[in-house]
């Protein structure tokens, strides 16, 4: 299959600049007609070549001649032969909405149609030069049966709208120029909460969320959530919207989480639908996050976009990197920042260590809809955060409005990103820029503290990154460190030295670039014999790496007690835990008072704060702790990890009994000190539903909650009661909830985590449920997803049988749904971190699935790389 490179970008031969759309909407015989103005660049006869999919020709004409008997069409265009250097192409053609089950191009998500363009979904709609550098102006006109179809919306400003002969027709102009990507229409009936915002240059902006019909309620959140999210950019970066009108359309069939077409978002239902019976706090905080996140794009992103698809992270990245800065702002800092650090680990760092490992901007890609990625989205967003550490708040501000000056309007690279930081900063970024084309996670190695007689502390630093594919050599990369050098009273040592290969940027930043270098404390103050000292290097996990660093058990307590940083004390609690785990997975698991008596301090130092307590208490997934060893036997280490907990809640059950409460008598709000009881009420009740006396509080908590959090609170622990108790409370569930398929999909992920023996009966027979439908993506990773990814006992079970289970669905979803598909293969072709009885049954499920006839890109790209 076709390869693309990034080295081998050049110019659009032919540019775009309007595009007049008139489309007649119908299931299966939808007509396009498209005028397109269309500009030569430079000096060259070369035809013109448009890209078009699954489309039927009707015909062509360039200025008023009809040409259709003369152009070639193939399966991934056509081409054009022109003579002009400037003319207008008028093509028509037909489509397909109602049999379009990949959700790419237009499509019926129930009863309306919509459509997903980014990243090569226009050319499922019609011929076009479609690549995100050819920017054009749109006037689109709909038309479709008055009746089911009374909203017809396109990106920009409405400017005529009438019934004629039963049929509304309505037309839009977006008067800013867009790449093809960004291209969105929608036709239906929904209903519509509406509000408006004035803009700080005093411009009244319309605001709509369209939702299925009763479901208005549902839908006052997310608007509020949008007006957040408009003042912050303004206040923050002084960001206005552009538009009269901001649509926001949600819909139950969609691929991803949501999508930032000019003025006309189309969202995952999950990510604006909440309302205080139905959504759990992190419902409320994704709606929040992912709302902000598509709004932020119409600057990162929209006004300023990629010229190609390898600088994806270019918007990604720092879309992300701002909804993370929202997201910190408006709700608990410290659990957003500890939440993102997570998926990193989990995530991010499996990514890395697999065959799909790939710079934040990739070289080379066979399907692009493959590098919608961690990587790309949330590691691109640590290395804007990095930037941001290095420049300072206000110098990073000044660079951001130096891009937004420099680039408005138009198609621009990652490297013009870096240019507009280095205009506001003397600090040598060139180094850093490393970060875009290597890939891997880097390992920083910090040594040993050693106290000299002349009053001084030193400690070496170094740096590896293994291997990935492609790039057998790696170079050492710029680490920006938030250091700390202390003793277990609290007293701060100061840099006195740096050697080279260290930048210092001020009393507690560096920056450290080489391979191997040393830093310097002054320990005149402190007498280290008897007061030991303690150095930490990745405060706020100032870089994405993972940290070798050897500390004993008690410098571990002094971390966690005394650091300056919150990330710091949380993470030598997770260090502490991860310890554990592994002496349980050594029979170790009567050796573990050391463990827990620093636990026990450490919560009793804390024991005001619900927030900080609750991440305290989190035992890291078994998702990242694969992440912190090789060979791994899955199994095994869950059940470590099972046993880990066991023994922790056992020896702190009176504190943490202590602790749990059930829901106070106020009614619920998502508002954050309530977030934060519940939040520890979940941690405590995962530690202590490892003891069987904790069922009868398991279940007053169900029947007491009067809110979707506690409930699932309670149904998650119940996993451990006995069974009896479990199937009853999830059976009671699904009588409530059987008519809310968002609800119902939480019930979904339940029954697929469930560590059960005949789990796959279970999905065999969960796939019969009335509700679940292999054409919604959302249904599909409730269940499947779900269980591939986080029932490690189900599906790394050791006769292979999970690992079957999931390939042969795959070999049915592919043929419906290849960009689900290739999304729920990856814990499938992350083996490399496993042992060797594992990766032969993983390996074996792959070359299956690689023989399979017909397999699209989207799999293939990800399986034939896993087993190269
Ligand atoms: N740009 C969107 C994500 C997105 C990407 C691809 C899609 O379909 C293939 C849909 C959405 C975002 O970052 O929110
Ligand atoms: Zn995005």
């Amino acid at each position: 299959m076709k390869v693309k490179r990034r080295l081998d970008y050049t110019p659009p031969p032919f540019t775009i600049s309007s595009v007049e759309l008139n489309i007649k909407l119908h299931p299966t015989h939808t007509r396009v007609e498209s005028t397109l103005t269309v500009s030569r660049q430079g000096v060259h006869n070369e035809p013109l070549w448009l890209d078009g999919e699954g489309l039927n020709l009707v015909s062509v004409k360039v200025d008023d001649s009809d040409i259709t008997a003369q152009v070639q069409v193939s399966e991934t265009g056509m081409s054009v032969p022109c003579t002009q250097d400037t003319f207008k192409l008028h093509i028509v053609n037909h489509i397909s909405p109602s049999t379009n089950k990949a959700l790419e191009g237009l499509y019926q998500a129930g009863n309306a149609y919509c459509t997903q363009c980014e990243a090569e979904g226009f050319r499922r709609i019609t011929y076009f030069t479609d690549r995100p550098d050819v920017l054009a102006v749109y006037t689109v006109t709909l038309s479709a049966p008055e009746e089911g179809y009374p909203f017809l919306l396109a990106n920009g400003n409405k400017v005529n709208e009438r019934t004629e002969n039963g049929e509304r027709i309505a037309t839009w102009h977006d008067p800013f120029p867009k790449p093809s990507y960004l291209f969105a229409i929608v036709a239906g009936d929904f209903d519509v909460v509406e509000d408006n915002y004035v803009t700080a240059s005093g411009r009244d902006v319309k605001l709509a969320v369209y939702v299925d019909k009763g479901y208005a309620s549902r839908a006052t959140f997310a608007l509020q959530a949008l007006q957040r999210a408009m003042r912050w950019d303004e206040e923050n970066y002084g960001r206005e919207y552009d538009l009269d009108v901001y649509m926001i359309v949600a819909v139950d069939f969609f691929n991803m989480g949501a999508m930032e077409n000019k003025g006309l978002n189309v969202f995952n239902s999950k990510y604006i639908l909440a309302d205080n019976a139905t959504a759990t706090d992190k419902d409320f905080f994704n709606v929040e996050a992912v709302v902000a996140h598509e709004y932020f794009h119409n600057w990162t992103g929209n006004r300023v976009t990629c010229r190609d698809w390898f600088q994806l992270s270019l918007k990604e990245g720092l879309t992300v990197f701002r909804d993370q800065q929202f997201s910190a702002d408006m709700s608990s800092p410290l659990s957003t920042r500890l939440s993102q650090i997570n998926i990193m680990r989990e995530h991010q760092f499996a990514e890395d260590a697999s065959a799909m490992s790939h710079p934040i901007r990739p070289d080379e890609v066979i399907e692009m809809n493959n590098f919608y990625t961690v990587t790309v989205y949330d590691k691109g967003a640590e290395v804007i955060r990095m930037l941001h550490a290095i420049l300072g708040k206000e110098r990073f501000r000044q660079g951001m409005d130096t891009y937004f000056e420099r680039h408005d309007g138009k198609a621009v690279t990652c490297d013009d990103f870096v240019d507009a930081m280095q205009s506001a900063t003397t600090t040598d970024l060139s180094h850093f820029r490393r970060w875009y084309s290597q890939s891997g996670t880097p390992v920083l190695s910090v040594g040993k503290v050693v106290n000299s007689e002349s009053g001084e502390v030193t400690i070496s630093l170094s740096q590896h990154t293994k291997p990935t594919a492609g790039q057998p050599d790696k170079h050492p990369l710029t680490l920006p460190l938030r250091i700390a050098c202390y003793t277990s009273t609290g007293k701060v040592l100061a840099l006195s030295k740096a050697s080279e290969g260290i930048k210092v940027l001020s009393d507690d930043l560096i920056m450290f670039e080489s391979e191997c270098a040393e830093l310097t404390f002054n320990s005149h103050d402190i007498n280290p014999p008897t007061e030991p000292v303690v150095f930490t290097a990745l405060g706020d996990f100032s870089a994405p790496v993972k940290v070798e660093q050897s500390f004993s058990v008690s410098e571990r307590s002094i971390v966690a007690m005394a650091d300056p940083d919150p990330f710091n004390r949380w993470d030598a609690l997770q260090s502490l835990y991860n310890e554990g785990v592994l002496r349980c997975q050594a029979g170790e698991s009567a050796n573990l008072n050391d463990l827990f008596s620093v636990v026990k301090e450490v919560i009793t130092l804390h024991s005001h704060d619900a927030h900080l307590l609750a991440e305290l208490l989190s035992v890291p997934s078994v998702e990242s702790l694969i992440q912190q060893q090789d060979d791994v036997d899955p199994i095994k280490l869950s059940q470590a990890r099972a046993e880990f907990c066991r023994c922790l809640a056992i020896s702190l059950n009176a504190e943490l009994t202590a602790m749990l409460q059930a829901p106070s008598a106020s009614t619920y709000a998502y508002e954050q000190e309530q977030v934060g009881e519940r939040k520890l009420r979940h941690a405590l009740l995962m530690l202590l539903s490892y003891l069987p006396d904790t069922n009868a509080f398991i279940e007053k908590l169900y029947q007491v909650s009067d809110n979707m959090t506690d409930t699932l609170t309670a149904l998650n622990a119940a996993q451990r009661c006995n069974s009896q108790t479990f199937i009853a409370l999830m059976h009671d569930f699904e009588q409530k909830w059987h008519g809310d398929s968002l609800v119902l999909d939480k019930w979904f992920g339940l029954h697929a985590t469930q560590p059960s023996r005949d789990i796959l009966s279970t999905l065999t027979l969960l796939k019969q449920h009335p509700k679940f439908a292999d054409d919604n993506p959302n249904r599909v990773r409730a269940l499947i997803g779900s269980f591939a990814f986080y029932n490690t006992e189900g599906f790394h079970a050791k006769d292979g049988s999970g690992y079957k289970y999931v390939t042969d669905y795959l070999m049915e979803l592919d043929k419906v749904n290849p960009q689900v598909a290739a999304r729920i293969v990856t814990p499938l072709i992350q083996w490399q971190k496993f042992d060797q009885a594992h990766q032969q049954l993983m390996k074996t499920q792959l070359s299956r699935l690689l023989n399979e006839p017909g397999l699209s890109k989207d799999l293939f790209e990800k399986v034939s790389k896993s087993l190269a």
